[in-house]
């Protein structure tokens, strides 16, 4: 019989990883801990989102031009207030922000740098589709007590610790520190996050799906559109084609890649030369967590932890899952020139 009194929460699980760094101060934990407790508050008001007057759109445009929704502007706040007094962050950097938000004077500044997209997806919150958070931790590199946009633009392969949490059919936080990734369910009930996903690699053989937005085909280049006929199965292919499954939810559609394998691709496209996601706190924490599964994540050149983003809301096409399908699409890629 399964022995209910032997539960990892993510608190413990935390510990347990600091303690396999020696020279750990307990802040980096804290970072961590603070975020799930924002991740649990946006959880319950996603969950009554059906029931409470928070659906709609506050009518703002933010940085990137885009419609703001009311669970956008709650969850920004959310982790705004978890994290702005601790004394652990010198600044932070939000989707929701265009410069990077200072932590107030009144409160101690401290060595990290945290990256996030509070609420990805929201413009499916009206329908239901599972949305998520992104998140990213970083050290400060400067000398300047309340940090620089220096701080905030370094490569994917400095990130310390990154993760997601995704409100789906039961709300998951997935993280990493590099020592493996590790993803917790939440038990509602007692409102802990339960490891229930220890070590998760991406699988090997993948299951054959690829995910895009096949609407934009028309405006891919030669290369991308050779590689989704071939996953399709419709140039000449040997063998059964691929599957196609998109939500339009970054966080949704990347949790299903890490669980089963395949490849999840934003490309570049005529309208879009960059895509449409954000390198920093979208791309680079999904790539670390895909590496770190023993996949791998790419702008179709390039990995994309080796880019080094010269503006905080950079985008970047992304390729991310299993590590020889996303090789495979960069061999297509490079027909491009
Ligand atoms: P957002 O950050 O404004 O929520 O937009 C990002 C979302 C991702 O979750 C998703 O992968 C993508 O936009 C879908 O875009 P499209 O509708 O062009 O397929
Ligand atoms: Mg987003």
């Amino acid at each position: 019989m399964k022995d209910d009194t032997h539960v990892v929460t993510i608190d413990r699980h935390i510990i347990d990883q600091e303690r396999l760094q020696p020279e750990a101060t307990g802040a980096f934990s804290s970072i961590l801990t603070d975020i799930a407790l924002a991740g649990k508050i946006i959880s319950h008001k996603v969950n009554m989102a059906g029931l409470m007057d928070v659906l709609g759109r506050t009518g703002d445009t933010n940085v990137q031009g885009e419609r703001v929704e009311k669970l956008d502007v709650f969850a920004q706040e959310v982790i705004y207030r978890a994290m702005d007094h601790t004394g652990h962050l010198c600044c932070m950097v939000s989707e929701e922000h265009p410069e990077p938000i200072p932590i107030p004077e009144k409160f101690p500044a401290g060595p990290y740098v945290l990256v996030f997209d509070p609420l990805d997806g929201s413009s499916n919150i009206d329908v239901n589709v599972s949305i998520g958070t992104i998140f990213a931790i970083y050290r400060k590199v400067s000398n300047e007590e309340r940090g620089t946009e220096a701080d905030c633009l370094q490569a994917g392969r400095k990130q310390l610790g990154a993760g997601y949490v995704v409100y789906g059919s039961s709300t998951m936080l997935v993280y990493t520190t590099g020592s493996g990734v590790h993803g917790f369910t939440l038990d509602p009930s007692i409102g802990e996050f339960i490891l229930s996903h220890p070590n998760i690699r991406i699988p090997d053989p993948p299951a054959r799906y690829y995910s895009v937005n096949e609407a934009y085909y028309s405006r891919w280049s030669p290369g991308q559109k050779r590689f989704v006929d071939r996953l399709r199965g419709t140039n000449g292919a040997s063998g059964p084609g691929f599957s196609s499954r998109y939500i339009g939810s970054l966080v949704s559609d990347f949790h299903r890649t890490l669980l089963k394998g395949g490849i999840f691709m934003y490309p570049s496209d005529e309208r879009n030369p960059s895509g449409k996601l954000r390198l920093l706190y979208e791309a680079s924490p999904l790539a670390w967590i895909a590496e770190e599964a023993g996949g791998r994540a790419s702008d179709g050149r390039r990995d994309i932890l080796d880019l080094v983003p010269e503006e905080l809301h950079q985008r970047t096409p992304f390729y991310i899952g299993s590590t020889e399908l996303v090789s495979l699409a960069e061999e297509y890629l490079s027909e491009d020139g």
